[in-house]
C-alpha cells in the first residue's frame, strides 16, 4: 500500500486492482471505509476502497466481479500537483486474463485525487464488457443514512434479481440490501446524519447504481468483515450493467465519477 499527504488530502492506494484505499480531504474523516482484516493472500481482493469491477459485474464470469482487482496494474504516470495527486494505471491482456476472457484489450484506471477525487476507467479494443466502481464509503451509522438520487427503480439481488418500483424520497438502509438500481440520476448523495456530511458521486458512462450492505448474518460469513463493521460502511456503486460497456477500435469505453464531501 502506498500513502502520500499533498495540500488538500490525504490518499493511499494499491497497485493490486488499482485501487483506491483511502481518501481523507482536509477537514474531514475518511471518506472511503476499508478493511483492517487486509489479506496477503494475492488471490484475494482487497475489502475496502474502490475495488474495480471489469471485466464483469457479479457472476457475470469466474472470478466474481472479474479479475482485473485481482490483479497486479502497471503504473503509468504519477504526478503530484502539490494540491492533487495524479495517479494512472494500466492493465493489459495477458495469457492469464486470456484464459479468462479471450479478448485484447487495454485498460487504464485514471485518480486525480485532492479536494475531490476523480477516478475514470478507460477501455481500448474490440470488446464488451460490464464493470463497476464498487465503492466502499465510510459513513456514521448505517441506520442514520440517507441515499439519494438512485431513482425508482431497481433489481433485487435478495429476490433473485427481480425488478422492482418504490416511489423514493431517498432510501434509508435497516438491514441487508444488494440493489442495482437501472435508472438512477446522474448524481447520487449519501447524506450522512451522525458524521454531518453529504458525499456527493458524480457519476458518467454508467447505466446503473448499485447499493450494498451484507448486514449481520452476510458479514458474519465474511472472514476480511469485522464484527460489527457493516455499520461503519455502505457501497454505492457507479456501474455498466444491464447496458453492458461497449469498446471499439478507436472509440474506448469509460466509466467514471467525480466525489465530492461537504
Ligand atoms: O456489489 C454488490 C455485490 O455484488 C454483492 O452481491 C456482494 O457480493 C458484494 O458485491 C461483495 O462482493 P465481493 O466479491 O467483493 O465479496
Amino acid at each position: 500500500m502506498d500513502t502520500y499527504t499533498n495540500s488538500e488530502c490525504s490518499l493511499a492506494w494499491s497497485s493490486k486492482g488499482a485501487q483506491l484505499l483511502n481518501w481523507q480531504p482536509r477537514g474531514f474523516s475518511p471518506v472511503l471505509w476499508l478493511s483492517p482484516l487486509v489479506f496477503d493472500d494475492p488471490s484475494r481482493p482487497i475489502r475496502g476502497g474502490i475495488p474495480l469491477c471489469f471485466p464483469w459485474f457479479g457472476n457475470g464470469g469466474t472470478p466474481s466481479h472479474g479479475f482485473a482487482r485481482r490483479m497486479e496494474w502497471d503504473l503509468v504516470r504519477r504526478t503530484e500537483h502539490g494540491h492533487e495527486t495524479v495517479l494512472v494505471y494500466r492493465l493489459e491482456d495477458s495469457p492469464e486474463t486470456r484464459a479468462v476472457w479471450d479478448h485484447e484489450f487495454c485498460a487504464e484506471v485514471r485518480m486525480i485525487v485532492g479536494e475531490e477525487c476523480d477516478v475514470d476507467l478507460e477501455v481500448e479494443g474490440d470488446v464488451k464488457f460490464t464493470a463497476a466502481l464498487h465503492s466502499y464509503f465510510h459513513v456514521g451509522d448505517i441506520e442514520k443514512v440517507t441515499v439519494s438520487g438512485l431513482g425508482e427503480q431497481y433489481r433485487d439481488a435478495l429476490q433473485g434479481g427481480k425488478l422492482l418500483r418504490e416511489k423514493f424520497n431517498g432510501v434509508s438502509i435497516g438491514g441487508e440490501v444488494d440493489r442495482v438500481y437501472v435508472k438512477p440520476d446522474r448524481v447520487v448523495r449519501i447524506w450522512d446524519e451522525v458524521l454531518d456530511r453529504i458525499i456527493e458521486i458524480v457519476q458518467h458512462g454508467h447505466s446503473d447504481t448499485v447499493l450494498w450492505n451484507p448486514w449481520v448474518e452476510k458479514s458474519e460469513g465474511m472472514a476480511d468483515m469485522p464484527e460489527g463493521a457493516y455499520r461503519n460502511m455502505v457501497c454505492v456503486e457507479t456501474a455498466a450493467i444491464s447496458k453492458p460497456l461497449v469498446a471499439m477500435p478507436g472509440k474506448p469505453a469509460k466509466l467514471g465519477m467525480k466525489l465530492l464531501v461537504s
